[in-house]
Parts: structure tokens; sequence; C-alpha cells
């Protein structure tokens, strides 16, 4: 796994927080549920780009449409296909992006596998911005390392390192959000938003 902390400067991670509140203006944040038993994630999600991950009933899969507005998710902004194309791949864009919501002090994230892709070659690249999180991560799933991930910072699973596991223990405040300094009511305080950048189709 490849751990790039302080990426992403204030301007940088400003310009994505406004690009998100655009996605989430049309494409708002809703629970997903975990597959068979149907309780609720510990988190919100929305999506941008050809296909959103979602999870319910009927398990994990990636669709067109969002499940409640039943609209086509917004493009994936630049903002965030230039970080796919800086530190990924030039030609190859992600089709797929998704948004994770954590409000403080609750929410957190199960350890599981990114593997719903059709082609497990293609790299995922993850943006932190907002409070802190207490990331967990590693090949196996009972020796895992904690690291935290602060506002800017940028990790990506590739090559030996694209099916390790990993989730999310805790949210933890910081002094000065970013995502409160922008100010846009689609946030609540004190929360961590996570973008996944990802390629499903082949
Ligand atoms: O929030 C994070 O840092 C990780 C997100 C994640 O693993 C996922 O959405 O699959």
């Amino acid at each position: 796994m490849i751990f790039l902390l302080n990426s992403l400067d204030k301007n940088y991670q400003t310009k994505i927080i406004k690009d998100l509140s655009k996605i989430i203006s049309k494409s708002p944040f809703f629970t997903p549920t975990l597959p068979r038993f149907n309780n609720p994630f510990k988190i919100k999600i929305s999506n941008a780009g050809k296909w959103g991950w979602v999870s319910n009933v009927n398990g994990y899969q990636y669709v067109r449409e969002h499940p409640i507005t039943n609209k086509k998710w917004p493009k994936i902004p630049k903002s965030l296909l230039f970080l796919w194309q800086k530190h990924c791949c030039k030609i190859n864009l992600p089709d797929s992006c998704l948004i994770n919501l954590y409000s403080f002090p609750n929410s957190s994230l199960g350890i599981h596998q990114d593997k719903n892709e059709k082609d497990l070659t293609n790299p995922v690249l993850s943006i932190s911005l907002g409070s802190n999180a207490i990331f967990r991560y590693g090949e196996n799933k009972n020796k895992l390392n904690e690291i935290c991930l602060k506002s800017g910072a940028i990790c990506m699973l590739k090559g030996s390192s694209r099916l390790y596991y990993h989730g999310v223990k805790k949210i933890q405040k910081v002094k000065k959000n970013i995502i409160d300094t922008c100010d846009f009511d689609c946030f609540p305080k004190d929360c961590r938003i996570n973008i996944t950048l990802r390629k499903f189709e082949f």
C-alpha cells in the first residue's frame, strides 16, 4: 500500500471540496446497507462517474443510477481525474468515484477488500479530507497495521497491495477542519470525506 501523507495543499483540497459540493447537490448522500441482513453502514455515500458503488440486501454492486433520485451519477471532476493521471495512469481514466461521508464521532468502516471491479490489476486511489481517520490495513486480516490519515493524504492500493484488507477504525476531530472552513451545508461539522477512484470496467 502506498501512502502520500501530505500530498494535497490547502488550495487543492478546497477545490476538491467545492467540486464535491456540486456533486452532492445533484446526487445526495444516502446510507448504504449491508448485504443479506440489510443493517445500515456507519457512513453515508454518494458517487460520481459512469459507475457508482452501492451496497444493499442484494450485495455490493456497481450501478449506473443513484438509488433514490434514479438519476445518472454526475461526472467525475477534473480535479480528481488529474490526480489519477498523476499517480496511476495517463490514459486509462477511472469510471467510478465513491464519496464516503464519515460523521464525527460515530462513523467507521469495517475491514474489507476492494474486489468488485472487473479487472483487479487497475489501482485504487483514495483521498482523505477533513477530520483524521485511524486507518487499518494489511495483507492478513488478523495482523493489521494502523496509520493516521490526515486531510490531504492520498493512498493507493496497487500491485502486490491491491487486495490488502483495510478499513476505518474511527474518526478524530481536528482543530481546523478544512471542510468546515469551506462552509457548505451538505457536509456536517467535524466530518471526514474519503474519495475512492476506481476503474470498474475493463
Ligand atoms: O475511508 C477510507 O479511507 C477508506 C474507504 C474504503 O476503504 C472504501 O470505501 O472502500
